[in-house]
């Protein structure tokens, strides 16, 4: 009997041993499993009370429930420490610092060109004008013929121009205007459109040149269109870019695609007409090509010049990004250094 009861403690002790051990959730599983399942070791000396004598039962029952409780004490605590041990890990592992600083995302913006394109539509889409493109590859029939350019104008030679093909049939759009033509083409006056976008030309870049430019030219055709609407819309134009105080002069010009012509200047916005570095000491700066549309080039494009007239202007969008910020180098614009770009996000 006692060597029974002795039998009993070793193997409890053995258990409690192993499961204060044990190192996972796992292993205590297999260690209850092997002192507590079928084949289990309390378990078989336990089924030795059958045994016993009647006096021999109660003091073997008592020793045996005691050892069984005993184990299953120490195989709770074992997992409660274990299930601590785990969740501890857990917690430094999933850690998530909320106090550090959050990185600052880097802020784009418009690019400078944009900025004045897009000022420049709302000017003009505020006076009722639509915003029309078209092609960078162009034919020369709407470069230059539609626009009453001679055959023999130095701005079809190869010095000025790009083209694709040894017979000058197309080429990169020298100015928007063939957006125009082709607007004229598809469509019946009324018209009031402007067309901003890239044009090129075979320039050496320096600071005030570049082969790709930004150019916004505007077409008005209807009937009874004079010259006073285009001084009159170019006015408001000048007074709504640089201010209402803003003064203009119209002085006569010539260009194929309009007759008569002209270029509008405004008082120097830096020095109000005295005289000073960016209006190299005249008080005006030239801001653009005006005319009223030679009637070939309403012929050209569809449109009976007896019953329509309409005015039309262009101006390069650099200079008036230049004047609006400032700069006296329009390589800035293109060389996206983020120094500069950064000045206006
Ligand atoms: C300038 C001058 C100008 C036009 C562009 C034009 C377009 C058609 C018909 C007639 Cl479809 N004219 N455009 C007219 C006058 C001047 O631009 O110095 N641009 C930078």
């Amino acid at each position: 009997m006692n060597e029974k009861l002795q039998e009993i403690n070793n193997a409890a002790q053995a258990a409690v041993a192993a499961i204060s051990g044990a190192t996972g959730i796992k292993e205590l599983e297999d260690i209850r499993v092997e002192v507590f399942g079928k084949k289990g070791t309390l378990t078989a000396l336990m089924k030795a009370m059958g045994g016993l004598s009647a006096d021999e039962r109660p003091v073997f029952g008592q020793a045996s429930n005691a050892a069984r409780m005993e184990v299953e004490a120490a195989l709770n605590a074992r997992l409660a420490e274990l299930k601590a041990a785990e969740m501890t890990k857990r917690l430094a592992d999933e850690a998530l610092d909320i106090t550090i600083p959050g990185q600052k995302p880097i802020r784009g913006g418009r690019h400078p060109m944009t900025i004045v394109t897009e000022d420049l539509c709302k000017i003009f889409m505020g006076m009722g004008f639509e915003i029309a493109e078209g092609p960078e590859v162009e034919t020369a029939y709407h470069s230059f013929t539609a626009l009453n350019i001679s055959e023999t104008h130095p701005a079809r030679s190869e010095q000025d121009t790009f083209y694709f093909n040894e017979n000058h049939e197309f080429l990169l759009r020298t100015c928007t205007s063939p957006v125009q033509v082709r607007v004229m083409e598809e469509r019946k006056p009324p018209i009031r459109i402007i067309c901003p976008g890239k044009v090129y030309r075979s320039d050496n870049v320096d600071a005030t040149h570049s082969p790709v430019f930004h150019q916004m030219e505007g077409l008005v055709v209807d009937k009874g269109i004079t010259f006073g609407d285009l001084k009159g819309a170019l006015t408001v134009f000048a007074r709504e870019l640089f201010g209402e105080e803003t003064v203009v002069r119209f002085r006569p010009h010539y260009f194929p695609f309009t007759e008569p012509s002209g270029e509008m200047d405004v008082q120097c916005f830096a020095c109000q007409g005295i005289g000073c570095r960016v209006c190299k000491g005249d008080g005006w700066v030239e801001l653009l090509g005006c005319g009223m549309v030679h009637p070939n080039v309403l012929k050209m494009c569809g449109i009976d010049p007896d019953v329509y007239s309409g005015y039309a202007f262009g101006m390069g969008l650099e200079r008036v990004a230049m004047a609006r910020f400032g700069v006296n180098d329009l390589r800035v614009f293109f060389e996206n250094d983020v120094r500069f770009l950064g000045q206006f996000a």
